[in-house]
């Protein structure tokens, strides 16, 4: 049985999961805090990384496309191959130009560190020009890529709710609000049996990260 080895606080994590959840299949969760991971497996000791019967595979899109193509049932990418590279341009747009960049906002807003006024600053114009951009693409209607459920809906469910909390710890405004769209089609999302599981598997994990981090200190 495939293996997910993270730790539910993680939304990188929580993307492979939700995946696995709506596809329906089985699969057992190994959990590895950062600085407790296989680097046989994961060479940067990121996670998630994923186990298989053939051996481990590191990075988070990477294990999404793998299961996609091992386990074809309950399709999350279209057939059409230029619907298909519209979902994995949404997901690159999710996780380059969103995630990637506010999660350099992270340390203050979330884990009790400080993020220099220099970075913040640089960071709130390419977040809002980043945001605009993805609502470009972005359909919502009533999925992220259009009217299925899909990969970059997996990315969109973890994703987007940290890049919408945090501008509002470091700006005092959810930047995410410039796409109104988006908030309904978080709230929908969240009705979602496996975005709630997801997200109660999360709660309970940060707990357990932060009373960790905590002690450590
Ligand atoms: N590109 C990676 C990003 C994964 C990632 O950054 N995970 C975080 C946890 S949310 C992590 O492992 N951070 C520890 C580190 O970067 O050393 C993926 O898609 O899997």
């Amino acid at each position: 049985m495939l293996k997910l080895c993270g730790f539910a606080a993680s939304n990188y994590y929580n993307k492979v999961k939700l995946a696995l959840l709506e596809k329906g299949l089985p699969f057992e969760e190994v959990l590895a805090w950062v600085g407790e991971t296989d680097r046989a497996a994961s060479p940067l000791g990121k996670v998630p990384y994923a186990i298989t019967d053939e051996g481990p595979i590191s990075e988070s899109t990477v294990i999404l496309e793998y299961v996609e193509d091992r386990y074809p049932e309950h399709p999350l990418m279209p057939a059409s191959p230029y619907q298909a590279a519209k979902v994995r341009e949404l997901l690159r747009y999710l996780e380059l130009h969103l995630e990637l960049v506010a999660r350099n906002l992270y340390p203050e807003a979330f884990f009790g560190g400080k993020v220099s006024d220099g970075l913040k600053a640089k960071l709130r114009p390419q977040l809002e020009k980043n945001i605009a951009a993805f609502g470009q693409l972005a359909k919502f209607a009533p999925f992220v890529a259009g009217d299925e459920f899909t990969l970059a809906d997996c990315a969109a469910a973890v994703h987007l709710p940290l890049v919408a909390s945090c501008s509002k710890i470091i700006y005092g405004e959810d930047l995410l609000a410039a796409l109104p769209a988006a908030r309904d089609y978080l709230q929908r999302m969240g009705e979602r049996p496996t975005v709630q599981q997801v997200n109660a598997d999360r709660k309970t994990n940060t707990g357990l990260m932060l009373a960790k981090m905590k002690a450590k200190s």
